[in-house]
């Protein structure tokens, strides 16, 4: 038996100097010091011995289990100093790395930075202004007078008192005005509300208005400036018409029209066969406007338009539902 036990030894010192990784060496530990391992059952064969003689085989299976001990714990010890220093077999340096996800502009900032960018060009400035405003800057100051059937156009949150989120940015514009004198060419982008949910309205949208005063404006100025910015956005050889319409703080106000983006014209789905789409409202200031922020309506004349971002996006990338810029689902913002 002790003869065995010499030769365990001698086992265990060849098996240990082969292990390279921490789970050949617990297996290793198994093999000997586990339930069914060699030594154990050692320990277990000696209830057939003599007293004198299992003192003797003890003295060396003691001795043999606590050496294995040591030696495991002096192996552990070198197997992470090894692994620290990229040693350590079980990490396969030739897999490949994690990839770095990457973020991208929102589809509807994007569409807004191109737009101001055109308008950038032909000597507009970008103007801001509060999300939340007095009624007097969302509607009186644009011709729009309390119990006006105009009020019902645009369905308002009121929040308390005078107070309501913006239907358009116009006010931004009335603001610009206020404190600054003609001649003045100024774009107004940014966030609207209307009490609207369906889908092609949202509670929340954007919007870019535009805004140009000076001696002699025309409307030809105002048909020059929307052809530029559609060719620009849709393409070179996109037809524009203007329709007449109705808004109350341009006169005379128009509606603009290009040639549908998905029939080229003939006629679909898209435009209710009439192979035109509507894309932004239009018109000359009206003069209750210019009084109300004290510029002289015989000195100046100015034109107006306003657009909804989201309808220009979904014209542009042929998107049916407008939710879906709001919902944050990566299949589609990865898209643009
Ligand atoms: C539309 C139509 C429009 C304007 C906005 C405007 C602003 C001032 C004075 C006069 Cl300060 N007009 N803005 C003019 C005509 C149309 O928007 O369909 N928007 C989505």
């Amino acid at each position: 038996m002790i003869e065995k036990i010499k030769q365990y030894k001698d086992d265990f010192k060849n098996r240990i100097s082969e292990v390279g990784v921490g789970e050949e060496l617990r297996q290793l530990r198994t093999d000997f010091l586990g339930k069914k391992g060699l030594v154990t059952q050692v320990m277990k064969d000696m209830r057939e011995l003599s007293s004198e003689q299992k003192r003797e085989v003890g003295r060396h299976i003691n001795e043999l289990k606590n050496w294995i001990e040591n030696e495991v714990k002096e192996k552990t010890e070198k197997l992470k100093g090894a692994s620290s220093e990229g040693g350590d077999r079980s990490f396969d340096t030739t897999l490949p790395g994690r990839k770095e996800a990457r973020g991208s502009l929102h589809p509807i900032t994007q569409v807004m930075e191109e737009l101001i960018a055109i308008f950038v060009s032909l000597g507009f400035q970008v103007a801001e202004g509060p999300e939340v405003e007095s009624d007097y800057y969302n509607f009186e100051a644009l011709n729009i007078p309390k119990d006006h059937p105009a009020r019902d156009m645009q369905d308002t949150f009121y929040i308390g008192g005078e107070k309501v989120l913006r239907t358009h940015t116009s006010p931004v514009q009335i603001h610009v005005m206020e404190k600054q004198q003609p001649p003045l060419r100024i774009i107004a982008p940014g966030k609207v509300y209307r009490c609207d949910s369906d889908v092609s309205h949202t509670p929340m949208f954007h919007q870019i208005e535009g805004l140009m005063v000076d001696e002699k404006v025309t409307f030809s100025d105002l048909k020059g400036v929307m052809n530029i910015f559609v060719h620009q956005i849709f393409g070179e050889k996109t037809q524009v018409r203007f329709r007449p319409s109705f808004f109350p703080f341009t006169c005379p106000s128009a509606e603009v029209d290009i040639q549908c983006v998905i029939c080229s014209g003939k006629g679909c789905r898209v435009c209710s066969q009439t192979g035109w789409l509507e894309i932004l409202g239009a018109g000359m200031v009206d003069p209750a406007v210019f009084k109300a922020v004290k510029y002289d309506p015989e000195k100046w004349t100015g034109f107006a338009f306003g657009m909804g971002i989201e309808r220009i996006a979904m014209l542009k990338y042929g998107i049916n539902d407008i939710r879906l810029f709001f919902e944050n689902d990566l299949r589609f913002l990865q898209q643009f």
